[in-house]
């Protein structure tokens, strides 16, 4: 379809530059007193987290009145025998709880005689079920969270984290008691897909802030990590035999200040923070717009032969567009795509495709067709922005298609939904996480507003299902909350418009839709404030959340 038709969306101005039930429990976890239901959990070691207080809000949870674990330092964490992806959840267990509490929770095997004391994962594949499902059973004894698949183990240890005292996200030992409410809980995902995007080309993340949002968005049950490696301001990723990208492509960034790229071994080490969490990360190369960090670096791939400045503008590029009709660019393009898919345990190859309305339908159409041969070629599926499916022919549409435009009901996104494609939400009135929360000023100075402002009951208030009509609901596959960067520099403001707002997308893109309710979302959102807090993680306390004391 011609691009240009879906202008009315186009962001203004882009190309101008510019309650608990608390049980007490003695220390060996017998249970003495049962304490009014509304009283306060905060800085009250000897409450327990209801079970259904989780972000996201699970499945389903059957609490034990009168029972509560009690994790102590002769505790340790088995996991099941000769399955390395159960020994690498509790490895991370272990990692998340042995800070806060001083003991030393090693890790050993679980035998087939009765269970020790401490927390169990097993892993067992007779459990049938979507990937993230799991089942977390909490006696005086134990605690066991028992899964199908690795990512379960994962997202059930993600649940027990939040339903320990708030003090489980302290940096150093504290004292206990480490209490865990006695019951069940049986938790699956909504969507299989539940992303978050992070953008390192506007404005360089380094490793160790994209770690950090890694592990924020792990705690709730995030499995995709979008990165948006490339794009005008920025190129991001050492290639072999372009050494070019990020030297000159690397150097720059919304307004000149930011600058950097990662190597090969860094980028590594991301995507393997990212599995060690059980986050798959995508990584994304755009085109055909959006590349004038690459078209500076090489004059061969531009079709006039010569490499325009550095891009520093907070908008669009106007010279962004590679050159289609070039042999030059699809030697590159196989390259660059085949030394990421190499880097790429996962899946999905993301190629960007966005605002491609400076490109012809023919155009767009021959360098989707040779796109999707190169990614192909490598191994991997393709996802893309809504912009790219039109390029598409309907038998090789990409595998996933991020939806974007509010409001819009896009019969190119539809065709290809209807020939297998997978829509993802990302709707920017109501998930793009750079969008300000108010129109208020200076209280809250980064952020963009071109989709409007977004509080955090806009967040929360929209249904993935029926975003677009005429999309079947099996289409889609869930939903993801991009983080662009174009206003933001350094993780405190990226936190600050994430969160809360990703708990949202999160909680949405989990929990089941009869659960979705903002009057009792809040409470959940609410009581996630003090461990944000105690986690360091610079959220913007939202108006309109009965944040509790410790916030
Ligand atoms: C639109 S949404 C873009 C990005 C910008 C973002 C800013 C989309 C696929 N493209 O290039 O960074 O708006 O909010």
């Amino acid at each position: 379809m011609n691009p240009r038709a879906r202008q009315p969306w186009r962001r203004p101005g882009w190309r101008l530059g510019l309650t608990a039930v608390a049980v007490v429990v003695a220390g060996s976890a017998t249970v003495a007193t049962a304490m009014a239901s509304n009283a306060p959990s905060f800085g009250d070691s000897s409450a327990t987290v209801p079970l259904s207080q989780v972000v996201p809000a699970p499945a389903s949870t059957h609490t034990n009145p009168g029972v509560a674990f009690n994790l102590t330092p002769d505790d340790a964490i088995y996991a099941t025998g000769g399955s390395s992806d159960a020994q690498a959840a509790a490895g991370y267990l272990a990692g998340l709880l042995r800070k806060p509490t001083g003991y030393a929770l090693p890790v050993d095997s679980i035998t087939s005689q009765a269970q020790p004391k401490g927390i169990a994962l097993e892993l067992n594949s007779a459990d049938k079920g979507a990937a993230g499902s799991y089942q977390l059973n909490v006696t005086r004894r134990s605690v066991t969270i028992r899964a199908g698949q690795r990512e379960g183990l994962f997202e059930g240890i993600e649940t027990l984290r939040q339903l320990l005292p708030v003090k489980v996200e302290s940096p150093q030992a504290v004292n206990g008691p480490w209490l865990v409410q006695g019951g069940q809980i049986s938790d699956q995902p909504r969507y299989d897909y539940r992303g978050a995007m992070l953008d390192v080309a506007r404005n360089f993340l380094p490793v160790s802030d994209v770690e950090r949002y890694i592990s924020e968005i792990a705690r709730y049950k995030i499995n995709y990590l979008h990165l948006h490696l490339t794009d005008d301001q920025g190129w991001r990723i050492a290639i072999n035999n372009w050494p070019n990208l990020t030297k000159v492509g690397g150097s720059s960034g919304v307004g000149g200040v930011s600058s950097g790229f990662y190597t090969q071994a860094q980028y590594k080490d991301i995507v393997q923070y990212a599995w060690a969490r059980g986050i798959t990360v995508i990584p994304e190369i755009e085109g055909p717009e959006h590349m004038n960090a690459a078209l500076s670096s090489y004059a061969q791939l531009n079709c006039n032969g010569v490499a325009p400045p550095l891009y520093t503008g907070f908008t669009e590029s106007p010279t962004g567009l590679l050159c289609i009709s070039s042999a030059t660019t699809y030697k590159f393009m196989d390259q660059v795509i085949g030394q990421i898919a190499a880097l790429t345990p996962g899946p999905y190859i993301s190629i960007g495709g966005d605002e491609t309305q400076d490109v012809s339908p023919a155009d767009l159409a021959t360098y989707d067709k040779k796109i999707a041969a190169i990614v192909e070629s490598h191994g991997k599926k393709i996802y893309g922005w809504q912009d790219a499916v039109g390029g598409f022919d309907a038998s090789k549409t990409p595998a996933m298609t991020e939806y974007w435009q509010s409001g819009v009901n896009d019969p190119a996104v539809i065709a290809a939904a209807k020939a297998g494609t997978k829509v993802i939400m990302a709707p920017s009135t109501k998930a793009y996480l750079d969008m300000k929360y108010t129109a208020d000023e200076p209280e809250y100075p980064v952020g963009n507003s071109w989709a409007g402002y977004t509080t955090a009951s806009d967040a929360y208030n929209w249904n993935p299902n029926t975003m677009v009509s005429g999309l079947p609901a099996s289409s889609v596959g869930g939903v993801e909350a991009p983080l662009w960067t174009e206003t933001i520099f350094g993780m405190d403001q990226a936190e600050q418009l994430a969160f809360p707002r990703l708990l949202e997308i999160a909680d949405i893109g989990w929990a089941p839709a009869s659960a979705h309710d903002w009057n009792s979302f809040k409470s959940r959102l609410a009581a996630q404030g003090p461990r944000l807090r105690e986690a360091r993680v610079n959220y913007y306390l939202a108006p309109g959340v009965p944040w509790p004391m410790g916030s």
